[in-house]
């Protein structure tokens, strides 16, 4: 039995070394990328066990994927090689100091011709958590129709869905995603939303108003993270309200996907509500401490490592 089975695209990720204008760069860093196998990897990196659905192209990126995904311990059974469509491919750079671009090279990708036939049934029937996000219904329709049939299988064996709506406006449009949210969200039991995300779907004015109108569609818990603010998390109509943890950020890329992979390895765990959104908060703090979107993604014994005055305040 697996704790996690998310699916989705990952690409190879090109990082420029240099700041500035990316015809400049002259030398990258290659690695990995991908906002549902980062979750993947933090749940694993905090004691839980987790599986990894998607399409690669029969190439070196789909081997460096294969490679670093199965390194990190997560399970690769469901990663099918197309042999008609390349690995995508992301390039991230920082224009100046401050402000990170990221470019993507995956339109027609191996990742993006993910459909409903390549899910592994059993492997989501027999999982605790099924975790997806709006970047994989984004990528086209037959990548869409993989996520609806993954979470139909998901609640019908009693499987946990969890989402994080990861708006990419490289991929869509409001309209078409607010659309496409609004369809999907009543089937989801938890809900990851940065306040901006959150009004793509409903109207509030506050980030508690904007969860509670979430939860009313459906989600038992509904977590709006909100960066450098903190976090608020309604659950079964208890609102709770978490304190950034201070640290210093060098690349802030990967740090939803660590929040996320924190609240759902602590759920795995059975933790109590308060360390869930601690741990939440101090994964997201973690990933924005080293280049990279997943690499400094927190292991158990790195918990300790932050001490905030209040990380959680109700
Ligand atoms: O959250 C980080 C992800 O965004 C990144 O690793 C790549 O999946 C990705 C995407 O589409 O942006």
């Amino acid at each position: 039995m697996i704790d996690l089975v998310t699916l989705g695209e990952s690409m190879a990720l090109f990082t420029a070394r240099r700041t500035g204008l990316l015809r400049h760069a002259r030398d990258f860093g290659l690695g990995v990328g991908g906002a549902e196998s980062n979750v993947a990897i933090g749940v694993v990196r905090l004691g839980a066990s987790a599986a990894w659905i998607g399409r690669v192209g029969a190439d070196e990126f789909g081997e460096l994927l294969r490679s670093t995904l199965s390194g990190e311990g997560v399970d690769v059974r469901g990663m099918r090689v197309d042999p008609e469509a390349p690995t995508g491919l992301m390039v991230k750079s920082r224009r100046t100091a401050e402000v990170v671009d990221v470019r993507y090279y995956r339109s027609a990708s191996a990742g993006s011709r993910l459909r409903p036939a390549d899910l592994d049934v059993t492997l989501i029937r027999s999982a605790r958590v099924l975790h997806v996000t709006g970047i994989t219904l984004a990528l086209s329709a037959s990548a869409a129709d993989a996520v609806h049939a993954a979470v139909a299988e998901a609640r019908a064996a009693g499987v946990t869905v969890s989402m994080d709506v990861n708006y990419r406006r490289a991929l869509w449009t409001p309209e078409r995603a607010s659309a496409a949210l609004r369809e999907i969200v009543p089937a989801v039991d938890v809900l990851f939303a940065t306040e901006a995300e959150a009004r793509l779907v409903v109207d509030g004015d506050d980030p508690v108003a904007l969860a509670r109108a979430l939860s009313d569609l459906g989600p038992c818990h509904v977590l709006i993270k909100r960066g450098a603010l903190g976090a608020v998390e309604v659950s079964d109509g208890t609102v709770r309200h978490a304190e950034p943890y201070p640290v210093t950020e060098l690349d802030p890329v990967g740090a939803g996907d660590a929040f996320a992979a924190g609240w759902l390895a602590e759920t795995i765990a059975g933790a109590d509500p308060e360390r869930r959104l601690a741990t939440a908060c101090a994964a997201g703090a973690f990933a924005v401490t080293a280049e990279g979107d997943w690499e400094s993604l927190p292991r158990r014994c790195d918990l300790d490592l932050l001490s905030p005055a209040d990380a959680v305040s109700r």
